[in-house]
């Protein structure tokens, strides 16, 4: 399979490149960083949503799914920069958000005017003011149902009060989604990440008295019947496929990628990104949890291997923090922990995705102040977190950990003003530390983050193991994530120490001493014991 030797890229392109000074990101920025992403040697770019919209959630609220909304350029631009990957060999994987659109779209408008045919579209319910249909709670906070008086109804949203839930259960709802995978495909993309597909079939609605109702519409009862028939209709079989899946289960994600079911080609799950979520909470911290991090790499790696499923290898997207803030270290060991960590991800089973800026260890934001963020959900919190008598000053220090605006800020390309992001005001505060942290620099230094993550999107393309082989994750102390890998008589050893202190060997694994093991790559001189603060040792036996 194409996409298992090739590494996906995800653009947010708001935050991307600028090109005509309005310090909003936009797609002739993404076409003149181009051979920036060549050099990398990415085989796909992710681009999250620029279609139409309020911007209420940056655009996953779309009001408009087949246009370009002029805050990114036009269409033309949109074909220019197609013209222009694929003329690099690179292919354009577009967002779809199919759970629901914004309220500002035409079907919506035309369901709160009346039109009962629209009003289908969504989940409406009769209803009375103060008592929505169930008690389910918006990812994004309070409960999950909004009032229209003039309707007497209430629709549903699992996301922003503007994000109104399509109603999968409708033909029409679902035959409007296949014409616009139909136009893009129309149009030359390779590929389609779908936003938080696993929510499209809702189950019983009904007061959940044990949660907050995510087990009534989470990998519902007819999703995969509805991911084959959009598939299959639409004519996307034979395309890169990924879906975001919330909250979701092993034996689901097997059948949402194994080839045989004609569903996707892979998925995301996100449960390796909650081992610092307290009581699984997001906005309580915790320390990360080491040994359920290795436990759920081995669930995942070796459950899917085994069910013929196919995983998306990530730490970082456009709603987690920094990876090197949030399991390494931005300091004494920030190279050596942002190399340990790709490389962790990117020697796995799977297909690895580079989120913007984590090529160059790009860090959380470190705002001091409310007015500095953007995002709906961390502002949201904010609300939350201080109604429930927290301080300001904790309430910050939680956003500043766990806010999605710290993978929001703009790409650092230079030391200069605004990090060459923008000649305008960045719509989002660029982090001081572009001065240090920027491609310039890193693009002329061999021992940089960058020529790092170069040499694993190389290694991917030139050894089947990694793109093909086995994986068999070893038990090992909670500090050390090792595994291997084999493929026709190659055999990989990848150790990983997650800490800043020095791990000792296990005495049972001496012949790890490179009996045999020639060292292909690592983020330190040479072999030595013990394993030094984060150092990742990557080896390789012929046998
Ligand atoms: O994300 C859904 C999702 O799982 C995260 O937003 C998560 O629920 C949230 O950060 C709370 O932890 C997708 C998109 O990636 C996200 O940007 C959108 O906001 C969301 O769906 C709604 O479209
Ligand atoms: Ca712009």
């Amino acid at each position: 399979m194409d996409f298992h030797a090739k590494t996906v890229y995800q653009i947010y392109p708001k935050s991307f490149q600028d090109t005509n000074g309005d310090g909003w990101g936009d797609l002739p920025g993404v076409t003149s960083r181009l051979d920036y992403l060549k050099n990398l040697g990415v085989g796909y770019l992710w681009l999250t949503p620029f279609y139409p919209s309020p911007q209420r959630d940056n655009g996953y609220d779309v009001a408009d799914y087949t246009a370009i909304d002029p805050r990114y350029g036009t269409m033309a631009d949109f074909d220019n920069l197609a013209r222009e990957a694929k003329a690099r060999g690179i292919g354009l994987m577009l967002d779809m958000v199919f759970n629901h659109s914004s309220t500002e779209h035409q079907w919506f408008q035309k369901a709160l005017a009346g039109d009962r045919k629209y009003q289908d579209y969504y989940i409406f319910r009769d209803g009375k003011p103060g008592e929505p249909p169930t008690n389910w709670v918006s990812k994004f906070g309070g409960n999950a149902w909004e009032y229209v008086p003039a309707l007497k109804k209430y629709y549903l949203h699992l996301f922003d009060v503007t994000q109104a839930d399509l109603n999968w259960e409708n033909p029409a709802v679902r035959e409007e989604l296949k014409n616009v995978l139909r136009f893009w495909k129309k149009k030359g993309v390779s590929g389609f990440r779908f936003d938080v597909v696993n929510l499209i079939s809702k189950g019983a609605f009904e007061n959940d008295n044990e949660g907050d109702g995510r087990r009534f519409y989470t990998d519902g009862p007819r999703v995969h019947e509805y991911l084959k028939e959009l598939v299959a209709d639409s004519g996307i079989g034979g395309m890169v496929t990924v879906g975001e899946m919330s909250s979701t289960s092993l034996d689901n994600c097997i059948r949402y990628s194994n080839p045989a079911e004609h569903e996707l080609s892979m998925i995301f799950s996100f449960h390796h990104l909650k081992v610092d979520y307290k009581d699984g909470q997001k906005w309580q911290l915790m320390p990360p949890d080491l040994r359920a991090l290795k436990k759920l790499f081995k669930d995942w790696q070796e459950g899917m291997t085994e069910g013929g499923g196919w995983n998306a290898l990530f730490w970082c997207n456009h709603d987690q923090p920094r990876i090197v803030s949030r399991l390494g270290d931005e300091g004494q060991y920030w190279k050596a922990s942002a190399k340990m960590l790709a490389a962790a991800i990117h020697l796995m089973r799977g297909t690895p995705y580079i989120y913007q800026g984590e090529e160059l260890g790009m860090t959380n934001a470190h705002f001091k102040s409310l007015e500095d963020y953007r995002d709906v959900e961390s502002i949201n919190y904010h609300h939350i977190l201080r109604g429930e008598g927290k301080s300001e000053e904790e309430t910050l220090e939680i956003l500043g950990a766990r806010s999605r605006d710290n993978s929001r800020t703009p790409m650092q390309w230079e030391a200069g003003k605004n990090a060459g992001f923008t000649t305008g005001t960045p719509w989002i505060a660029v982090n001081e530390n572009h001065t240090a942290i920027n491609a310039a620099a890193e693009e002329k230094d061999e021992d940089s983050i960058l020529a790092f993550y170069k040499k694993l999107v190389q290694l991917r393309k030139e050894n089947a193991v990694i793109a093909e082989g086995s994986i068999h994750i070893l038990s090992t102390p909670d500090s050390l994530l090792a595994y291997e890998r084999e493929y026709k008589g190659t055999r990989l050893l990848i150790l990983c120490n997650l800490t800043s202190e020095p791990i000792n060997l296990p005495e049972n694994h001496t012949d790890w001493q490179g009996q045999g093991w020639t060292k292909f790559l690592g983020n330190y001189e040479g072999i030595e014991a013990p394993l030094r603060p984060y150092e990742v040792l990557a080896l390789k036996k012929q046998s």
